[in-house]
């Protein structure tokens, strides 16, 4: 594997390496003091008196930070900017159709529509500690609809615009919100994506939901329920453009993020508002080496915690210029991406390696199209990213002479927790590198143990609770505890697998559900994914378990090749002996499949769960297929099983 160390770039100086250690190891022995003073960074209503009063200790968790402060999440990012860039671009919006304009909104203007929308919402009824439930498409109003319950105390729950009616009705049930906001249509990619109407479908099944508010986005006509459907624009229209923000106790909920675990129903993840809101915003600042007026864009949907985090709160409390991009990469064509950044000179960038393999199996000329010189630095988040995508993200987008920051983190950690800090910690590409100030990551063996020594491979487990920290799942506060305290106890439980490698750097090899144990050899999924992208003819890898005879396990393989490339046997046999050659014998794949298509969930993750299912050649159980975006894919993979 390729570990070769890019040399921080000499421009980002903010902090030093010996800057870093020193400030790590004082966030680690006294947290009290560290994170009083970073907690100085927001405008507190009230002061807090205690920082930190946290434990893991299995079965009576609690988190509680800065437990007897008070602030208002939306006063943080937008009011107390006013005065100094009240005229300066909040959001930049770039439309799906590259021909319509691009909308520029200061924070003047986000904090009239933030106000207006809190006002209709307190009209409504809505009142401090309800839920809301948000189902829109990457445009501005998603932004403000958040700010305006996070102003009047509300806990939002965004539900990402390409659920279904009956996800979305199921997390409109569990949270039980009688007000859902959400637009006429979405779009995407070119494709009109009909919400209110999937709205409407899912409301058959949520009897409590009481107000439905309409953006008119694309100005298509659609049904509206008299008495419980308002167009959002006229009721904004009716109200004052001034609401006082409602002062917040720093544990009072902020919002309701629902995400898949390896068991049951989707979890609802709940962040409160004191220590989240620190921690998105530290990071933002450090690990983006944010600097006053540059534009940086995260081109996550607003539906996952990257979007809550890092194009909404994190960037919007730094006073930042926030891009929201409503399109895909690779439409009208793979140089999308590259035109928007051109378009509104971006310097920093942040995306998924899931984008970034697509837009190298479209080939690197794509990248040579545009102006990309504004681009400063690069982030990546969402999976282990193959050295291979590193180097061509560096290479080809960064023209290398931007830094990578991977940042690994999860919905239930708020915000990065191992990641590069610019000019501080040198890269090595596919490790997210070392933790964040504050977090105390260890390695465990599957049973448990500490690896105490510094080369270790293992389970990712967290020693020590953090500001961003999730404190519950709503509803559920025993499914908490039990997910995440139970198995390993004293620590938090990423469900990650990792190695850390004697330089101390992290490397996250995946869910350690995806591990396997090939003749007692334990091999991570992604360490074969990664070999196999790294020849030139593949595009993507998705790598499972399945039963062997004689070594327990197997390595099933699942590839995607490069377009133009073809399919043939020879080649199969080429990638065995490549991948052998890449990782070692016990890694020689012993099934390989070609995949035209992955099963991915709409936010690009690969379903392992379903390829694992193929592979055992257990078609009778493929479990929820509901969040897979194309699920014509898996019947392809079922009709081309091999030794079906
Ligand atoms: C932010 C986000 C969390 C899971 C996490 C891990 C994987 C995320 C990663 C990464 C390796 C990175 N993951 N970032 N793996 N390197 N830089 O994606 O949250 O959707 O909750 O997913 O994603 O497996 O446990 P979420």
């Amino acid at each position: 594997m390729n570990t070769h160390v890019v040399p921080p770039h000499a421009r980002h100086s903010r902090l030093t390496s010996q800057d870093y250690e020193e400030i790590y190891a004082r966030s680690i022995s006294d947290p009290d003091g560290f994170w009083r003073e970073q907690a100085g960074r927001l405008d507190w209503m009230v002061p807090f008196s205690t920082v930190k009063d946290t434990s893991f200790a299995y079965p009576d968790v609690s988190i509680r930070w800065f437990e007897d402060g008070e602030l208002n999440v939306s006063a943080n990012c937008i009011d107390r900017h006013l005065a100094t860039r009240g005229d300066q671009t909040a959001l930049i919006f770039e439309p799906d159709d590259p021909r319509a304009e691009a909308r520029h909104i200061s924070y003047r203007q986000l904090y009239d529509e933030v106000c207006r929308l809190a006002n209709v919402l307190k009209a409504r009824g809505v009142r401090k500690g309800d839920r809301v439930t948000i189902y829109l498409p990457m445009i501005p109003q998603a932004a403000y609809a958040m700010l305006a319950c996070a102003r009047i105390g509300a806990v939002h729950s965004v539900v990402f615009a390409g659920f279904s009616p009956e996800a979305l009705a199921g997390r409109i049930n569990d949270c039980g919100s009688k007000l859902v906001i959400t637009a006429d249509e979405g779009r995407r990619g070119g494709k009109a994506v009909a919400l209110k109407a999937n709205v409407d479908k899912a409301l058959e099944s949520c009897p409590d939901v009481e107000t439905v508010l309409v953006v008119s986005n694309t100005g298509s006509e659609v049904a509206m329920v008299a008495g419980r459907d308002l167009w959002l624009d006229e009721e904004a229209a009716g109200v004052s453009g001034e609401c006082p923000p409602e002062p917040m106790n720093a544990e009072d909920p902020l919002f309701i993020l629902y995400t898949s675990g390896s068991t049951g129903s989707p979890k609802g993840v709940l962040h409160t508002t004191g220590g989240y809101l620190v921690w998105v915003s530290l990071t933002h600042e450090l690990v983006f080496d944010y600097r006053e007026g540059e534009v940086y864009w995260c081109t996550a949907d607003v539906g996952w915690v990257t979007g809550h985090s890092y194009i909404v709160y994190g960037p919007l409390a730094n006073g930042a210029v926030s891009l929201m991009f409503e399109g895909v990469p690779n439409w009208p064509d793979p140089s999308r991406f590259w035109q928007v950044v051109e378009r509104h000179k971006v310097n920093i960038f942040y995306t998924a390696p899931t984008a970034i393999r697509a837009l190298m199996g479209a080939g690197a000329e794509w990248t040579q199209k545009n102006d990309l010189s504004s681009l400063r630095l690069l982030g990546s988040v969402g999976e282990p990213i193959n050295p291979e995508a590193w180097l061509w993200y560096h290479r080809h987008v960064g023209r290398e002479r931007c830094e990578i920051v991977d940042t690994w983190w999860q919905t239930e950690t708020g915000g990065f927790m191992i990641t590069p800090l610019p000019g501080a910690i040198a890269t090595k590409p596919g490790s997210a590198t070392k933790p964040f100030f504050g977090v105390k990551p260890v390695v465990l063996s599957p049973e448990g143990r500490l690896q105490e020594q510094v080369k270790a491979e293992g389970v990712l487990a967290i020693a020590d609770s953090w500001p961003g920290q999730m404190r519950t799942v709503y509803g559920d506060h025993q499914r908490f505890v039990d997910t995440y305290f139970a198995t390993y106890k004293g620590y938090y439980f990423t469900g990650d697998g990792c190695r850390r490698d004697a330089d101390g750097y992290y490397w996250i090899t995946g869910r350690v559900d995806d591990v396997l144990n090939v003749s007692g050899h334990r091999l991570g999924t992604a360490e074969v994914e990664s070999a196999l992208v790294a020849h030139p003819k593949v595009a993507e890898a998705a790598v499972v378990g399945y039963p062997h005879g004689i070594k327990g396990q197997g390595i099933y393989c699942y590839v995607t090749l490069m377009a133009g490339e073809e399919y043939t046997d020879a080649l199969k046999d080429e990638l065995r002996a490549w991948v052998r050659k890449e990782i070692g014998p016990i890694a020689t794949p012993d099934l390989i499949q070609w995949a035209p298509g992955l099963p991915k969930t709409r936010s690009g993750k690969i379903m392992r769960r379903i390829l694992r299912k193929v592979a055992e050649n257990d078609f009778s159980n493929l479990g929820d297929t509901s969040t897979l975006a194309d699920p014509a894919v898996v019947t392809n993979l079922v009709d081309n099983r091999l030794n079906k």
